[in-house]
């Protein structure tokens, strides 16, 4: 078949609502476009267990403990699948794993802010996976058929994650002495704007944005899944009586909706281009983790040889 005539099919295809499968014949740039952004989703699970991690050993509790550790393990869970899903497109993982080691690969730009109190522990499970959420409900209908169902068992374990982070917040800004609340206070003026950031740059900006859509590998634009995110969580904010850091947020009677500042961009480039309070300290944690993690690897392998023989030799 001409190109032509097999890029009409694939678009006609994907706008009576298939998903497209490993085999399928797919355009390049569709293929390539989602080896980048299912990528740069399995780097920011695996990197986004160290902000929380760096807390594990001084949890205030046993049961916060064992909870934080259960969100992080899941969170490496989550990595997972979407290496997996990356694999059916033809890459194969120690060239993904290789690019996040490098620096070369991106991962988003919210692990690279500091959790310097218990609260931002509060702050990250209600924000952060709030916001992970927003984005990936809306992912679990994207076109592509691996990575649309690695999002439903995902968002089911980011809601959990969400509900943990909002009861930390309960707990410190609600129920908690004035210490606490300050603290609470002071993690949300840490982690809102940054929690913003991560739709991305505003659509105008989005340089995939538009073909993205027409692929339905996205389902929203950054800026509609923001506003949504806005909108569900000034709510919350107001339940636990913190006040929003951002003096222009109001609620707009006209549109339905909340009116925000405006946000701080050239933050956002200078964290996204590896200048943001930790991305070198990530990166070296990452490293130092891989490579610690060698006789692991190792160890898996041999296993894996190992019975590789014994089913030849019984075969044989
Ligand atoms: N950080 O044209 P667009 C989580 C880049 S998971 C860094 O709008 P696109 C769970 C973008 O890659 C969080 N870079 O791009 C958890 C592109 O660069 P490139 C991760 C960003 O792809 C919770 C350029 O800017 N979630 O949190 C960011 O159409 C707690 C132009 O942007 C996902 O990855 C950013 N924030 O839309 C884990 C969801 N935003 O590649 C642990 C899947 C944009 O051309 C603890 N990804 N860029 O060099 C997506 O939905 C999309 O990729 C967007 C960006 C919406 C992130």
């Amino acid at each position: 078949m001409e190109n032509q005539a097999l890029l009409e099919r694939f678009q006609n295809y994907v706008d009576a609502e298939n998903k497209i499968e490993a085999k399928d014949w797919m355009p390049d740039g569709y293929r390539k476009t989602l080896v980048r952004q299912i990528a740069q989703h399995a780097h920011s699970e695996v990197v986004g267990m160290l902000p929380e991690g760096n807390w594990i050993t001084r949890a205030p509790s046993l049961r916060r403990k064992t909870i934080l550790i259960s969100k992080v393990q899941d969170e490496a869970g989550h990595g997972l699948y979407l290496y997996s899903a990356c694999e059916t497109l033809g890459v194969d993982r120690d060239t993904l794993i290789e690019e996040l080691l490098s620096g070369k690969a991106k991962y988003s730009s919210i692990f690279n802010y500091p959790t310097v109190s218990w609260a931002d522990i509060g702050a990250i499970g209600w924000l952060v996976d709030g916001a992970a959420i927003v984005n990936q409900v809306s992912l679990q209908r994207t076109s592509y058929g691996p990575y649309s169902r690695a999002m439903v068992r995902i968002c089911k374990e980011e809601s959990f994650h969400q509900r943990q982070g909002y009861e930390i917040m309960i707990a410190l800004a609600k129920n908690g002495n004035e210490a606490q609340k300050k603290m609470a206070q002071e993690a949300f003026n840490r982690w809102w704007w940054p929690s913003l950031m991560m739709f991305g740059p505003s659509d105008a900006a989005s340089a995939h944005s538009g073909q993205n859509m027409a692929w339905k590998i996205k389902r929203h634009g950054n800026d509609e899944l923001r506003q949504k995110f806005v909108d569900m969580t000034v709510p919350q904010a107001e339940y636990l009586g913190l006040t929003i850091p951002d003096k222009d947020l109001k609620w707009n009677e006209a549109t339905g909706h909340y009116d925000f500042g405006e946000i701080d961009w050239t933050e956002f480039n200078e964290v996204v281009k590896g200048n943001g309070p930790c991305n070198k300290q990530r990166l070296q944690t990452r490293n130092k983790a891989h490579d610690e993690g060698a006789w692991v690897r190792e160890a898996a392998m041999a296993y894996a040889r190992k019975q590789q023989e014994r089913q030849a030799v019984s075969a044989a």
